[in-house]
């Protein structure tokens, strides 16, 4: 399954290593054949080359549009070498065989990426390239295709180590690194054809990704992982800058997204806030009249899980906080922005890996979340709804005070973020106690409630912070029980969604505890 080459055709927007590579090529005795921009950089390095326009008998023409799409291409990259009628018709037509395509796309995502307009980013939709990638890796029996620049020097040892030919495996790989990266491209253009047009119906658009990221492992050791970006350009942890620290992890990039999404929910122009997340579920968030003091907020509804934790802010790190976050070990920090004196503070830090973007993630912005299920994977919307104090609907006799109504919207935004079943304490714009991902809304409350008392214990408080505080839960109490789990705890106020059987039960319930309640009429699952 040894296959002699002996053409080329080589045609790169990337010209990175082009005149290594053509050298090398050229010394093994191997012809080269190019386009326009390509065959230019070769023969500036010396290099004698033929224009694809001698093979095809037409000039490049319509700005390069068509240079490649033509039979003395396609036939040469197509044909089976060991059938009769092929090679007959190969003679007939002066086709000569293409042993080797080198080929890199237009850089239709680095536009996209940049901020190409409409025309550019259109203009930079491959065509030819992607055709004659295609066509070689179907003819993988015989051809040879490298698309990535890294896999130069791979081909120029397999060469060596075969007297000049390749090996069947080896073609056979880079066939589906070719098709890999002809599926991400076209999944590129669709992405961004989505956004163009607003239209993201998951029907209208096709969902591959651009490897970002070979990362160590998984969520454990045992899994290999990779990172990709999905080309929307959508600020969060795919777009944040790495200012220092050490690689981030798989799990380091699942719950630095949860905490920058979270603490996305609340504008800079209201006020600085702190998300702490553990394990995708936020473990304190809060509001101050400073960072500061929004994160020592934060850091005291569960100063044990916050340890190891990640922190997410909502307006740019200044040198106080940066202190105050650097008192405990803290994975990863991210933050629309630092200043030089907060930067300094970190830099002693080595470990501690901070992430910074322009600006802070559009939680109302439209976009789709995917999870994998065997043999498939589930598509939707994310979750973008959000509520204003005049979608809620006042259920008990008594309404909440201007206080707890506060708090109660503050306490739904961070439910949101809460593995279900979700109960969120909340007491003047910080959390108290967070109960996440039971399997019963009863359990989640009194685990919430046990961490109100913990935490009122480890600060010496005589009661616990559940007492006064409100409480939210992301979906309908479908009982009584789990409410009255909250009022036992010494919730005053309630937030949920309603349209339970038994809203009469709960609603009765509630107000015989003489707690104020509103529904929102939406859930918040998260699963
Ligand atoms: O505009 S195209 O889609 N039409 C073509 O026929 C064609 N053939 C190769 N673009 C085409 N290419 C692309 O040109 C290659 O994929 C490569 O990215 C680029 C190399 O052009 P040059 O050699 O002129 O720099």
């Amino acid at each position: 399954d040894l296959q002699p080459v002996r053409r080329a055709l080589l045609s790169v927007s990337d010209k990175t290593g082009l005149s290594d590579l053509g050298q090398a090529l050229a010394a093994r005795g191997i012809e080269l054949v190019s386009t326009g921009g390509t065959a230019t950089a070769l023969r500036a390095a010396g290099l004698a080359v033929k224009d694809v326009a001698d093979l095809t008998g037409f000039p490049e023409m319509m700005d390069g549009r068509v240079k490649t799409l033509h039979p003395a291409v396609h036939g040469g990259l197509l044909a089976l070498r060991n059938d009769e009628s092929h090679i007959e018709s190969m003679e007939k037509h002066g086709i000569g065989a293409i042993d080797l395509l080198v080929v890199n796309l237009y850089p239709f995502e680095a536009t996209v990426a940049k901020g190409g307009d409409y025309d550019d980013c259109v203009e930079n939709i491959d065509i030819g390239g992607p055709a004659m990638i295609r066509a070689a890796a179907k003819n993988h029996a015989f051809v040879n295709v490298v698309i990535d620049v890294e896999d130069y020097a791979a081909l120029l040892s397999e060469l060596d180590n075969n007297d000049g030919a390749t090996s069947l495996a080896f073609r056979r790989r880079l066939a589906a690194t070719a098709y890999a990266r002809t599926a991400a491209y076209d999944a590129a253009v669709s992405a961004w054809m989505a956004k163009a047009t607003g239209d993201t119906t998951p029907r209208r658009r096709a969902f591959a990704g651009t490897l970002a990221q070979t990362l160590r492992y998984g969520e454990n050791p045992h899994q290999s992982a990779a990172f990709y970006t999905d080309g929307s350009g959508r600020p969060g942890v795919a777009t944040a800058r790495q200012v220092q620290g050490k690689e981030l992890s798989y799990n380091n990039i699942n719950d630095t997204d949860a905490a920058y999404e979270l603490v996305a929910e609340f504008p800079a122009d209201e006020g600085p806030a702190c998300a702490i997340i553990k394990h995708a579920n936020p473990c304190g968030v809060a509001t101050g009249e400073t960072l500061l003091e929004a994160y020592e907020r934060a850091f005291n509804c569960d100063r044990t899980s916050a340890f190891g934790g990640i922190v997410a802010l909502n307006r740019p790190l200044d040198a106080v906080t940066a202190q105050a976050i650097s008192g405990i070990f803290t994975e990863v920090v991210i933050a629309p922005g630092a200043d030089d004196a907060a930067l300094a503070v970190f830099a002693a830090k080595k470990n501690l890996r901070l992430m910074l973007t322009d600006t802070l993630p559009d939680p109302a912005a439209a976009g789709l979340t995917f999870r994998q299920v065997a043999g498939g994977f589930l598509v939707q919307d994310r979750d973008a709804g959000r509520i204003a104090r005049s979608d809620l609907t006042v259920v008990t006799k008594r309404a909440p005070t201007a206080q707890e109504m506060n708090d109660l919207l503050f306490a739904w935004k961070i439910a949101k973020h809460v593995k279900s079943n979700a109960i969120v304490y909340a007491r003047d714009g910080a959390t108290v106690g967070v109960g996440a991902g039971q399997m019963s809304r009863v359990d989640s409350a009194a685990i919430a409630a046990i961490k109100a008392q913990r935490m009122a214990d480890a600060l010496g408080l005589p009661e616990s912070l559940a007492k006064g505080a409100v409480v939210a839960s992301d979906a309908f109490f479908p009982f009584a029980d789990g409410l009255l789990e909250a009022a036992a705890a010494g919730a005053t106020a309630v937030i949920q969604p309603g349209g339970s059987m038994r809203d009469a039960e709960v609603i009765a319930a509630a107000d015989d505890a003489g707690l104020a309640m509103v529904f929102t009429g939406m859930r918040h699952f998260r699963h």
